[in-house]
């Protein structure tokens, strides 16, 4: 199906996009407190879109020079800002939110571009930034800790809560600016300053969000230093994992990338917040309405082209189902709209890139090595309006849980087709049995076996869905998972506490000094 840019949705071209976010410059220079990537002609890097392979921007890597810089930067920024009342600083998260508001459309253009999903969900993306930010303004009026009684008298115990300095945000690829923004508008009215290394393959829409709210910056006289942005490559991120200067490190990324920022962060004895890997199942019993099922599956396993955290990878269908599951998603897959994501019609947009499409190819020839059997798709479109070598077409497979390939997550449209019998227990142990532990769903009206799927011997992901699919959470709940996921909570909830440190205080208004648990110490004077 060709779809040509004049049939697209598009008021603007990308050029027109880009100037509406001010961008103007490309190849940015250094800006104290808003480094896009270093000083000129150095270490340049192509951005190219997976929509069409053209050319967006060539955008300058930072060096560890221009971090040192962006360190100092956001120190100084720190001083100001964590006196800054909590409250205020909610007021200008509210007013990046205005903006965000204001540039939905052209960020979102951009996200979709640059990214590849369709846009639909880039729009979806921003939305869930200014959902973060909303969310984050009441937060800055609820920072609050406990009281507690003291066992001394006319004593008094409270625990409070003071930022903690410096963030450092490694975002990947396939949100680009959402993931940010949930651990930015946190940190902000916890009375953090941001340090921003985006992936390497979507700078762009790091580069707008920066200037969203460096104009809000402005606008209230503030330290340009609060959201920093730093455009490198991995040793930048090495950097920071290392760095006793950045107290917490939150990434997003593979399992693998990871475990390298765990190990340096815990090394130094920081905090890290880990959203990694997931390998998410939907469970389909006897019980379930295929109708409401069947939205849900075919969004989670080819929406982002199956390049979420929370992307469906494994469907777990009772043997009585199974067949007619199959057949129904054998219909739905051959069909499915794959074209520029910019175009209204298309549904499946690109994988990022080259190696992604190398990633499905490989995936899908180990998985039949291992005796599963392909069933649709797999093949990588070529011709009219797939020149960027990007667009496959989705796949399913019939497979058995413990194949390797199905243990690993390949971050690309396959969907794992596997069988079970008996009660629902079976099917729980299917879905928990692998590494990750990120989102999981069931699908059934039976109240037996939804309570035994969200019960203790349930499902043991950080997400856990009934007639839900297993991507598209709402930023209200806390979002992670356990296992190879890496253990974090990002988002809503009371997740902002670990932007913080907490403190324990205990206050005397007596003219005694008793100690706790009653020792006598009594000194000679
Ligand atoms: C991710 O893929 O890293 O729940 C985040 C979802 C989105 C966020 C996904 N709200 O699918």
């Amino acid at each position: 199906m060709k779809q040509t840019i004049d049939q697209l949705p598009l008021t603007k071209t990308i050029e027109d996009v880009l100037q509406q976010l001010g961008i103007k410059d490309l190849n940015p220079t250094y800006s104290t407190g808003l480094v896009w990537g270093g000083k000129e002609n150095r270490n340049t890097k192509a951005i190219h879109s997976p929509a069409d392979g053209n050319k967006i921007a060539s955008v300058n890597m930072a060096t560890p020079e221009d971090y040192e810089q962006v360190i100092s930067t956001a120190q100084e920024a720190f001083k100001s800002w964590r006196k800054t009342p909590a409250p205020k600083r909610g007021e200008v998260v509210r007013q990046i939110g205005d903006k965000l508001r204001e540039y939905k459309e052209p960020l979102g253009k951009l996200v979709s571009y640059e990214m590849g999903k369709i846009l639909q969900e880039g729009l979806g993306e921003v939305q869930e930034m200014i959902d973060i930010c909303d969310f984050a303004v009441g937060l800055s009026r609820q920072l609050h800790g406990y009281t507690m009684h003291s066992e001394r008298p006319q004593h008094r115990m409270y625990e409070q809560y003071h930022p903690l300095g410096i963030v450092g945000v490694i975002s990947a690829f396939n949100f680009p600016v959402a993931v940010w923004s949930w651990n930015t508008m946190l940190a902000a009215v916890c009375g953090d300053v941001v340090v921003w290394k985006p992936s390497e393959k979507t700078p762009l829409t790091a580069l707008a969000c920066q200037h969203i709210i460096r104009e809000v910056l402005v606008n209230n006289e503030l330290p340009e230093g609060i959201f920093n942005l730093i455009i490198g490559d991995a040793e930048i991120g090495s950097l920071m994992s290392h760095d006793g200067r950045v107290p917490l490190v939150s990434a997003t990324g593979s399992t693998r990338m990871g475990k390298k920022v765990g190990e340096a962060v815990g090394a130094r004895l920081g905090k890290s917040l880990l959203e990694l890997g997931g390998n998410n199942a939907i469970i389909l019993t006897e019980n379930a309405d295929l109708e409401m099922a069947l939205r849900a599956i075919v969004f989670g396993a080819v929406g982002t082209c199956g390049q979420r955290c929370t992307s469906t990878r494994r469907l777990i269908i009772h043997e009585n189902i199974y067949e007619q599951v199959k057949e129904r998603l054998l219909k739905v897959y051959p069909n499915l709209p794959i074209g520029h994501p910019l175009s209204s019609t298309t549904l499946v947009g690109p994988l990022i890139d080259k190696e992604a499409v190398k990633a499905f190819q490989q995936a899908l020839e180990r998985v039949q090595a291992e005796g599963g059997t392909l069933l649709t798709g797999g093949e990588v479109l070529e011709g009219e309006g797939f020149e960027s070598g990007n667009y496959v077409k989705p796949a399913i497979v019939e497979a058995k849980n413990e194949y390797e390939t199905v243990q690993e997550e390949t971050f690309a449209p396959i969907l794992y087709l596997i069988k079970y019998s008996g009660d629902v227990e079976n099917a729980i142990e299917l879905q928990n049995g692998v590494r990750q532990g990120l989102s999981s769903a069931i699908f059934s009206s039976n109240l037996l076996e939804t309570e035994a799927f969200l019960s203790h011997w349930g499902s043991d992901c950080g997400i856990a869905n009934v007639n839900i699919g297993t991507s598209g959470a709402e930023i209200g709940g806390a979002f992670g998972g356990e296992k190879d996921t890496g253990g974090g909570r990002e988002s809503g909830s009371d997740a902002w506490r670990v932007y913080m440190r907490r403190q324990t205080n205990t206050i005397n208004y007596s003219r005694e000094l008793p100690l706790a648990q009653g020792i006598r110490f009594d000194i000679m004077d």
